[in-house]
């Protein structure tokens, strides 16, 4: 017989100390100094886009207009959905009249867009990835959005955005959205990784798990295996090294974000390696792989391209991709041990 007492809802501390996602900003920094001050907001807004994208996303099917594609392709030559747009452009709304960020970059901008009005005390630029794994939105699947905070250096006066093109440790915050079953905020300002979960009925992200940690060791690999035969030697030795040795499962989604959090959570390894027609790979350095590479070191993983660490790259343009090994610390290890084997 079920015992409704074993299954009813316990209070746990959430109820008792609900930490809000801007007190844990603050708090990281123990203080209320003006770069606090400043990183708490931002952050402020970035849960807001989440909580405007989420919102957008639950009802999506009931509404006209939100499902399906726009006809339009994007600077990557990609088809461009309803709700890659409309996401891109709740991040802009949510920054302008802030006063905080001058530049965003985005997947779905060829070119930075500047807040003018923002730019003479906001000296932030937000880099971001609107809807991750866009292929999943019209069939109801996890999505999610990817967020880079950078320091604005020198005066941009020619709206190139150059000091944009320098490698991944320069990244002030980073972090995720999750679109699943529940809204999960990830972020980390370099001091650990923390989780949120949206409350809806508060409308604020709480604090759900703080200063996560990667197994150094995972059984899950995460890659797309239909690249199989697109794939070097050593990529497909790889593949069949997990294949052979029992303890390995594959879990493939195909929207990054969900398939890292699994890892984040879990341990195991996400890979997308470079193909024969594109040695560069699919994911954008800027916007996805970096602030992923951030979030997997500070919990003690790695991220690497095969030969290097993807925080070292310093990228030739803003919209560079790159191939990614992502995850626990003994997994990316042992892909980078088959990569680099002649
Ligand atoms: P997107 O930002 O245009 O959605 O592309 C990125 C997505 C990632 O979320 C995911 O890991 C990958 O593309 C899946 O690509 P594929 O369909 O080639 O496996
Ligand atoms: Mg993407």
């Amino acid at each position: 017989m079920v015992n409704f007492q074993t299954l009813s809802v316990s209070p746990r501390s959430l109820d008792r100390d609900c930490t809000t996602l801007s007190r844990h900003v603050l708090g990281q920094f123990n203080s209320f100094s003006a770069e606090a001050q400043d990183l708490s907001a931002l952050m402020n807004r970035i849960a807001l886009a989440g909580k405007l994208i989420s919102r957008r996303l639950s009802g999506a099917g009931l509404m006209e207009g939100v499902l399906g594609f726009t006809g339009e392709t994007n600077v990557q030559g990609e088809h461009v959905k309803k709700m890659d747009i409309f996401a891109n452009e709740v991040f802009i709304s949510v920054f302008r009249q802030s006063g905080l960020v001058c530049r965003l970059a985005s997947e779905e901008m060829e070119h930075p867009y500047y807040i003018k009005e923002n730019c003479p005390i906001g000296r932030y630029t937000l880099l971001y990835d609107p809807i991750d794994g866009s292929s999943n939105v019209d069939i109801n699947l996890n999505v999610g959005s990817i967020f880079s905070i950078r320091q604005q250096q020198g005066d941009d006066i020619d709206e190139q955005a150059r000091d944009l093109l320098q490698d991944g440790h320069q990244q002030l915050a980073a972090g995720y959205i999750l679109y699943g079953p529940a809204t999960v905020l990830v972020y980390s300002l370099g001091k650990g990784v923390h989780s949120f979960t949206l409350d809806p009925s508060l409308g604020e992200f709480i604090l759900t798990q703080e200063n996560i940690t990667i197994p150094s060791k995972g059984k899950v690999y995460s890659t797309n295996e239909g690249n199989f035969w697109q794939w070097n030697e050593q990529m497909r030795d790889y593949v069949r090294y997990v294949h052979l040795n029992n303890g390995y499962t594959a879990r493939y989604g195909g929207a990054l974000v969900g398939d890292f959090h699994r890892i984040l959570l879990q341990g195991g390894v996400f890979l997308y390696p470079g193909t024969v027609q594109k040695p560069e790979g699919k994911l954008r350095l800027l916007y996805e792989s970096a602030p992923l590479a951030f979030l997997a070191e500070q919990a003690g993983g790695r991220a690497s391209d095969g030969d290097r660490e993807i925080l070292d790259i310093i990228p030739q343009q803003l919209h560079q991709r790159s191939p990614l090994i992502l995850g626990s610390s003994e997994e990316v290890k042992l892909v980078e041990s088959f990569l680099q084997a002649k």
